[in-house]
This record gives structure tokens, C-alpha cells and sequence, in this order.
């Protein structure tokens, strides 16, 4: 297939913590899957990361954790572009003029907003704004596709009504992006609260809620342990049963077995025994990772390189849809 005629994706991750597995079921293992088929960009989204309060040595250092991690899980810079966000001004230009299209209605609406800024002793306008500038990114290289965990479906939804009022007041300019969620594991919940989503930043305050890439097999098998259950003792695929519902599902995306036979496996045992399993599987699931990441880190130059050459790539796309927005309002 020519390189033209594949259809573009865009997604990226936020360095605001520690990467976990809902991280990698969610997003990163599905980029992996389609960097061969598709013309791929995946970002750091530093710009989002500034959206609450944060230091900024942990956030340089956070930035360079996640594009390390994003090679030791699979991706291939050769094959895709992978970039950090703030390395791009054509971001932030496009978020301002986007900012400028969109009602505020639309953003008090969010979700993820609501609950952000009710956890925030003052609410930045940068973090009413996160969407407007997550639908700058996705437009910016007119993306067909983005794969992400069900937490960010609202807001692509909301990239699509941006592009759709910036199409109507000034001409057909945006591709419409569609929302990519895998089948399985598109919500992992926390281990200590399965009512919750595992978050990276409850994870930095919080020990037992995530399981964490970097996280050594102790950890790993330490948290799964005090994961939180419920008083039945049935171990299947349950709504209901959010607890054991939740190991089940990660015990699936660790071993690629189907429910059935994860059920019948379990038939008849107890919740200690369900936790020895998930931790044996996922230590081994997650292995390969760390290991990668370890060699990665050893040769800090080289991802160095792989950000430099990677915000030069997606430099002409980029640069050629602002080009285009800039004329359409009337700035050019
Ligand atoms: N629990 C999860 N299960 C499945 N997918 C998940 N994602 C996040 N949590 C889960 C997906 O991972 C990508 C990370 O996007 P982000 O960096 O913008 O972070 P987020 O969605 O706000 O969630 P995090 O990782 O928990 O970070 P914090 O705590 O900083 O908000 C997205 O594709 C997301 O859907």
C-alpha cells in the first residue's frame, strides 16, 4: 500500500506519572498493532501535563520515562512519528485559534474536567482548555483515527464537534477523527477502588492503586495481592462484581485466553489462588518492558535523537494545516 493512501493516527500520552497497565491495554499496546498498517503519529503531550499544578524536574524527567516507555513497548520510531507535543509551537497556535470556535458550555461539560478541577485548590483556564488543545493535536494531522481507552472518548467526541463548527463557519478544513477503543481492557479499574479508573497521578500518591510498567514483580505481586475484592466467592465475568471482574480482565489481556476458558480454569477456587495467578501472569506479561526499558536507559543519546528527528517529521503536516486554518479565519 502506498504511504498517501493509509489512513492517519494520532494519540498521545500525557507524562504526568508513572505509566500503568490501563496505559498500555488502553493506548500503547494498540499503537504497537498498527504502525505497519497506518500513518502513525504519538505524542507526549507535555502541553496537557502543565494543565495542574507540577515540578518541572519531574516533569522533564517524566518526559523522557514515557517516550522510553513508548519504545520498550513495541513502538518502532523508524516506522511511526513519535514526538513530544511542546516541541511543535503549530500546537499550541492551533489550540488559541481552536479556543476561539469553541463555547464554553461545551468544555464545563467534561467529565474528566469536572472531576480534575474538584480535586484543585484553583482551577487553571489551561485545564477548562485541555480538550481544545487535545482537538488542536488530533486535527493538526488530520487524523482518521485515535486509538485510546474508553476515559478519552468525550473528549474525542469533542475534538469531532470542533472540527464540525470550524468546518461550517469557514469551509470544509478538518478530517472528521474517529475514536478507537480495543474490545478488552478499555477502563482498568484501581486495584484498591474498582469504582475508580487506575490513574497515573492517584498512582503517585496512592500505593496499591496501579500496577505500574516499571513496577519490580514484588511490587506487582504485592499490590495484586491487597487488591480489593468483594464478600462472594464466585470467580467469573461479573458487571457487578467490579473487584474480581477487574483481575479477571487483566488476567486476559496477560494470557489472550477467551472467558471461558478463564472462568472454567478458575471454577471452584478461591480469591488467594485468583491473585497468585494474576500476579504469575502479569510479572511475566510486563517482563519484557522493564527489561527493554533498562537497556534503553543506558543510552540516554539516543532517544534524544529519536524526539529530534521525530518533531522534524511531523514539522511539514503540521505546519501545513495551520497554514490553512491561518487563512481560512482571516490571519494570513
Ligand atoms: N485505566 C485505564 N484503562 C484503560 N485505558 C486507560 N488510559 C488511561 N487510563 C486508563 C488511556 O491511556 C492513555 C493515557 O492518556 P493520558 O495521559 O491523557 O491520561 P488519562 O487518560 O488522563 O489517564 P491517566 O493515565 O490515568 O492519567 P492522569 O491520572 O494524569 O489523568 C489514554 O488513551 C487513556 O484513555
Amino acid at each position: 500500500m502506498a504511504f498517501e493512501t493509509r489512513k492517519r493516527v494520532f494519540s498521545g500520552i500525557q507524562p504526568s506519572g508513572n505509566l500503568h497497565i490501563g496505559n498500555y491495554t488502553g493506548a500503547l499496546r494498540n499503537w504497537v498493532r498498527q504502525q505497519d498498517e497506518r500513518d502513525c503519529f504519538f505524542c507526549i503531550v507535555d502541553l496537557h501535563a502543565i494543565t495542574v499544578p507540577q515540578e518541572p524536574a519531574v516533569l522533564r524527567q517524566g518526559i523522557r520515562e514515557v517516550a522510553l516507555l513508548y519504545l520498550a513497548c513495541g513502538i518502532d520510531p523508524a516506522r511511526v512519528t513519535m514526538f513530544v507535543q511542546s516541541h511543535r509551537p503549530e500546537h499550541a497556535q492551533l489550540c488559541w485559534i481552536l479556543d476561539c470556535v469553541t463555547p464554553v458550555g461545551w468544555l464545563e461539560r467534561m467529565t474528566q474536567y469536572k472531576s480534575k478541577a474538584a480535586a484543585q485548590a484553583s482551577v487553571s483556564a489551561g485545564l477548562l482548555a485541555y480538550p481544545v488543545l487535545q482537538a488542536a493535536d488530533i486535527l493538526l494531522y488530520q487524523a482518521d483515527y485515535v486509538p485510546v481507552g474508553e476515559d478519552q472518548r468525550q473528549h474525542v467526541e469533542l475534538a469531532r464537534d470542533i472540527a464540525g463548527r470550524f468546518n461550517r463557519l469557514f469551509g470544509e478544513t478538518f478530517v472528521m477523527p474517529q475514536v478507537e477503543l480495543p474490545a478488552v481492557g478499555a477502563r482498568i479499574k484501581g486495584l484498591d477502588d474498582p469504582t475508580a479508573k487506575m490513574s497515573k497521578s492517584v498512582a503517585g500518591h496512592k500505593a496499591g492503586h496501579a500496577l505500574r510498567l516499571l513496577d519490580p514483580p514484588d511490587v506487582l505481586r504485592k499490590t495484586i495481592g491487597r487488591a480489593v475484592t468483594d464478600s462472594g466467592r464466585e470467580i467469573r465475568f461479573n458487571p457487578e462484581r467490579l473487584g474480581v471482574t477487574n483481575l479477571l480482565t487483566i488476567y486476559q489481556l496477560c494470557t489472550g485466553q477467551t472467558q471461558a476458558a478463564i472462568e472454567s480454569q478458575f471454577e471452584g477456587q478461591g480469591y488467594a489462588g485468583l491473585k497468585r495467578a494474576v500476579a504469575d501472569a502479569v510479572i511475566e506479561y510486563l517482563r519484557p518492558i522493564r527489561e527493554r526499558y533498562s537497556e534503553l536507559e543506558a543510552e540516554p543519546g539516543y532517544i534524544d535523537e529519536v524526539l529530534r528527528q521525530g518533531a522534524e517529521r511531523a514539522g511539514p503536516v503540521a505546519a501545513e494545516t495551520l497554514e490553512m486554518v491561518t487563512e481560512r479565519v482571516g490571519l494570513g
